[in-house]
């Protein structure tokens, strides 16, 4: 899953995609390096960004469906916390619904998501995006995430969300210490996959990889400890993985899987 930001002020590529030619252009790019899915972010869920109006979040977003949908037919999630934009964007042809607060957001989510009959991610976190690196707490990371997003997806089954279109993921970085809390849950991924949920994991660029690597690396030096993330999701049989950079990622999971199938028996 290839990240398109349609945001001025996403954290990993500094807002460089801003504006719609920019973000069509990417978009362009993630698919001729093998991209499976799109996942268009028009809104940023950073510690501090600023809030985005349900409309302004439609007008950054829809166009952009419209323009990929009219030209390719990847499949195109669609990373927002809003029932309106879900319900826009599946109208100009997403087919995903990426919610970081697992459809918790607004009271009618779950009812929406049902409804729109698309594909909906659930992600756990803790908290709400603009506190939740304060003071992340767990006893165990692990079991907490993975009893999460069983509720979850039982919650969203009972509402009416098919459980053939449900996508579960861990949410590294979401309310997690960027050590004792995202390594762990790494660690214990299989935990969640046994789940029986396809489930989805973005690590890429992200802040503990800079924290393992010594501390002060910036979002776009980080592609070596995203590929091993990816590497280490692979194995632990996740379905997707969110990334920014997907030419590497595609490169680095056909040799994991050319290596791994010449192992098995005939
Ligand atoms: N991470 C980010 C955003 N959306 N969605 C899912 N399902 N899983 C993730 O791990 C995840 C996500 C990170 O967000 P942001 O700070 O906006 O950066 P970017 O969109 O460049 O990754």
């Amino acid at each position: 899953m290839g990240v398109v930001n349609v945001t001025p002020d996403s954290f990993s590529d500094g807002g460089r995609f801003a504006g719609f030619d920019a973000a069509l252009a990417q978009a362009r790019k993630l698919i001729a390096e093998g991209a499976d899915i799109l996942d268009l972010g028009g809104e940023s869920t950073r510690p501090g960004a600023a809030p985005v109006s349900e409309a302004d979040e439609i007008g950054r977003v829809v166009p952009l469906v419209r323009a990929i949908r009219a030209e390719s037919a990847i499949p195109i999630s669609v990373d927002s916390m809003k029932p309106a934009v879900a319900r826009a964007v599946v109208e100009a042809g997403a087919t995903m619904w990426n919610d970081v607060t697992a459809l918790r957001h607004a009271p009618n989510s779950l009812a929406v998501a049902a409804e729109l009959g698309c594909e909906v991610v659930l992600m756990h976190m803790q908290g709400e995006p603009a506190t939740m690196q304060a003071e992340p707490h767990y006893g165990d990371v692990v079991e907490e995430v993975a009893a999460f997003l069983a509720r979850r997806a039982a919650e969203a089954m009972a509402a009416g969300v098919e459980q053939a279109r449900i996508w579960l993921d861990p949410g590294v970085g979401f309310g997690k210490h960027m050590i004792r809390h995202n390594l762990p849950l790494l660690a214990g991924l299989a935990r969640v996959t046994a789940l029986g949920f396809p489930v989805l994991l973005g690590v890429s660029r992200k802040s503990f990889i800079g924290a393992v690597d010594g501390g002060h690396v910036p979002a776009d030096q980080r592609l070596g400890g995203s590929i091993a993330g990816a590497l280490w999701g692979a194995e632990a049989g996740v379905a997707a993985v969110r990334v920014h950079d997907v030419r590497e990622t595609v490169q680095a999971l056909a040799v994991w899987r050319a290596i791994a199938q010449a192992g098995r028996p005939a």
